[in-house]
């Protein structure tokens, strides 16, 4: 007989465990520790990657009592708790975030679908930030209403607007702060405080900010989402999601993504946790490079605008600096000769990638109009900025004064 080792490693999470670590130990620490299981049976230092899609019952009573949720332990790979390196995972990024617990996806999509799935159903009301990614754009605007559901896409950013624009059979405030990709920034608090004033779910996507420079939860919001394709994995080398909340609002959405697939693989789980364990450190760079980069692109003659959540010139800079303890490393700003001029400087970068996506170690450059908000209709992009001058940059943890002369180079050939 096989004696399974899960066993082991929930008595090694018991004595490991977050809750110590969340109580006592400062973010970095967290960050570093937090969540970390070694396996007992060889002492391994990090956490191993358990690459299987099935786990060995002692007998068939375990099996069924694992099945019938009476027994805690590993089942299968796609049904959580899913494998124990998932696990470390989820812990991990609770304690930063101080949530009770999570559920990794496949992708951030997979993770907003799943959180939408498990509290919508046909005659319910949805009420979204209206500048959010394009692939959640498009996942609220053209599959929920698909079902029935309705959805309100708000400048979330003005309260009153948000006040207005609820109705009697909303159930969900979806929030994105700061949005992709205008940058524009909603007070979490006043509209989390307005959500729960009517039983209403908040949920916010803390993609951008990361929990190193803004925590939803601590603000009032129900529940946090994440791309872990950016700065969680931090590399640019995986594609992931989680969600973080209460145990009875993850449970709903363990229900849906057992069901619905798009689990996170195993040796994306370990890359997030290598992630995260210098998210603390990257952030702290990316923010310090990207307030010199738009300091540098607000000063130069061939930009129009800049809109960093850090600068004074952003619409927000009050709320920003409210609620968010640093302003990441996303900037977007405004070409003067527009979308030509933008190409010229998206093509004549030497050391910026082109490419979407965001929160790697290099810094990458694109147009969300023609490129991550393509799908959007032009009437939405124009009436809420995603307009064809617009240029998107991820900053990374280089040195910000090779940076800063790429661009400007670049600059100077338009
Ligand atoms: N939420 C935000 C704020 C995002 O920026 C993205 C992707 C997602 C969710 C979805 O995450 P995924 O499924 O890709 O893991 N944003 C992208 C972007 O700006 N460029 O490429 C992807």
């Amino acid at each position: 007989m096989i004696s399974t080792p899960s066993a082991i490693i929930y008595l090694s999470e018991a004595v490991i465990g977050t809750e110590n670590m969340k109580k006592e130990k400062k973010f970095s620490t967290q960050c570093v520790h937090a969540g970390e299981a070694p396996d007992l049976l060889y002492g391994v230092h990090t956490t191993p990657i358990y690459q299987t899609s099935t786990f060995i019952f002692d007998n068939a009573q375990q099996g069924a009592a694992r099945f019938a949720g009476e027994e805690e332990g590993y089942i299968y790979a796609r049904v959580p708790p899913n494998t124990p390196t998932h696990v470390v995972f989820v812990k991990k990024i609770a304690a930063l975030e101080g949530g009770e617990t999570g559920q990794t996806f496949s992708s951030g999509m997979a993770a907003i679908t799943a959180v939408a799935l498990s509290q919508l159903e046909q005659g319910d009301h949805l009420l979204s930030t209206n500048v959010v990614y394009g692939g959640t754009y498009g996942l609220f605007s053209s599959i929920l209403t698909r079902f029935g559901i309705e959805v309100s896409f708000v400048d979330t950013s003005d309260l009153e607007k948000v006040k207005k624009n609820l109705r009697k059979n909303t159930k969900l405030i979806f929030l994105e702060t700061p949005a992709n990709p205008t940058m524009i920034v909603s007070d979490i608090e006043e509209i989390c405080k307005m959500a729960r004033d009517i039983g209403v779910l908040s949920v916010v996507d803390n993609t951008f900010a990361t929990p190193r420079f803004q925590r939803p939860l601590q603000l009032g919001a129900d529940v946090v989402v994440h791309s872990c394709t950016k700065y969680i994995g931090g590399h640019a080398d995986l594609l992931g999601g989680v969600v973080v909340g209460k145990k009875d609002f993850i449970k709903s959405v363990t229900s849906v993504v057992n069901c619905t697939g798009g689990i996170m693989g195993p040796h994306e789980a370990w890359l997030c946790i290598r992630g995260l364990k210098t998210l603390h450190l990257r952030m702290e760079r990316h923010a310090s490079n990207a307030i010199k980069v738009a300091g540098f692109l607000e000063a130069h003659p061939k930009i129009e605008w800049v809109r960093y959540p850090g600068l004074q010139s952003h619409p927000q800079y009050d709320i920003a600096k409210k609620q968010m303890t640093g302003f990441s490393g996303m900037i977007s700003f405004g070409i003067k000769g527009g979308i030509e001029a933008g190409r010229k400087l998206m093509n004549g970068v030497e050391l910026c990638s082109l490419a979407v996506s965001l929160g790697a170690v290099d810094t990458l450059i694109q147009h969300p109009a023609s490129m991550t908000h393509a799908n959007v209709p032009v009437e939405v992009k124009t009436m809420t900025g995603i307009t064809d001058d617009l240029v998107r940059i991820s900053v990374g943890v280089e040195e910000a004064e090779d940076i800063i002369s790429d661009l400007d180079q670049a600059l100077a050939n338009i």
